[in-house]
């Protein structure tokens, strides 16, 4: 591998091998609810029992034992191993198949499954359990006052500013399992060319912006990825 700083951008394909559902495939994870009944803020505002549940059973899934991370997450994590703070994961991921790898420089843009925010204060705490509207918040004591942590329609994204840094100062960008559909992620790509970067995409099929890539590789992030960063 002759690049020096690299930043990948992961999506739901990269952990679809660890059998978690991607969210536009034709079985995907909203295929029983509509996108803005559980990925809105006014979705939750208008049933939160409803878009607890929805991620309560996310994440009793990704705590079973049958959700391990995959070669994808592991390759990765590897070549932490020799870049360090080089490589940055930049994941639009809420589990947290990158961390069991071993990757430690992982942003996650879209927040995370396993903790919870009070809708008041920001602040921002682990859980491991289902969260039910009926729970007390810890800081303000409040009911209803805690939600996932994670980032919705309409939402900014996070961390955006630290993400932008890296993009402009790596020497390959590469995107794995993202249809390109949701943005500022999908912009991603334009961001690192304009700034000078070789860009890679790595997918079952091209994306929605899939032109904006220099180079492809169609197939499965499992097999793909370990045999790049070989
Ligand atoms: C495999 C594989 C295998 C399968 N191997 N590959 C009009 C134009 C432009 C933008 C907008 C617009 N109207 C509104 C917007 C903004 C909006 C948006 O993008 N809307 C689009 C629908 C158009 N975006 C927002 O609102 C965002 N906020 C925002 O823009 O704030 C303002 C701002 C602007 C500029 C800078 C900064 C801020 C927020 C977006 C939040 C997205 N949230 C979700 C839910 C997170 C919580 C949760 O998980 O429940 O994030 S939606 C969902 O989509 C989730 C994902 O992270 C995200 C992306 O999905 P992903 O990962 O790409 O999954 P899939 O299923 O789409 O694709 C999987 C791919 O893998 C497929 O291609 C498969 O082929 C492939 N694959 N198996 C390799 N084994």
């Amino acid at each position: 591998m002759s690049y020096k700083r690299i930043v990948v951008l992961t999506g739901a394909g990269i952990s679809a091998e660890s059998g978690i559902k991607t969210f536009r495939a034709e079985d995907g994870l909203w295929e029983e609810h509509r996108v803005e009944d559980v990925a809105t803020p006014e979705g939750y505002a208008a049933n939160p029992v409803l878009v607890q549940r929805f991620y309560n059973g996310r994440r009793a899934q990704l705590l079973s034992d049958a959700v391990k991370p995959n070669p994808a997450h592991l390759a990765l994590a590897k070549l932490e191993e020799v870049l360090g703070d080089d490589l940055l994961v930049v994941t639009q991921n809420i589990d947290n198949l990158h961390e069991q790898a071993g990757s430690k420089n992982v942003i996650h843009m879209h927040g995370e499954l396993l903790k919870m925010r009070c809708a008041y204060t920001d602040i921002v705490y682990p859980i491991l359990g289902d969260i039910s509207v009926d729970d007390r918040c810890e800081c303000c004591g409040m009911r209803g006052a805690l939600r996932p942590h994670v980032v919705w329609f309409g939402e900014m994204p996070l961390q955006m500013e630290e993400i932008y840094d890296a993009i402009e100062g790596c020497d390959l960008f590469l995107a794995i399992g993202t249809s390109g559909n949701v943005y500022p992620a999908a912009g991603f790509v334009r961001h690192a060319a304009m700034s000078g970067a070789h860009t890679m995409e790595i997918n079952l099929e091209p994306s929605a912006v899939e032109s904006a890539f220099a180079e492809h590789r169609y197939g499965l992030a499992g097999e793909v990825v370990p045999a790049f960063v070989a």
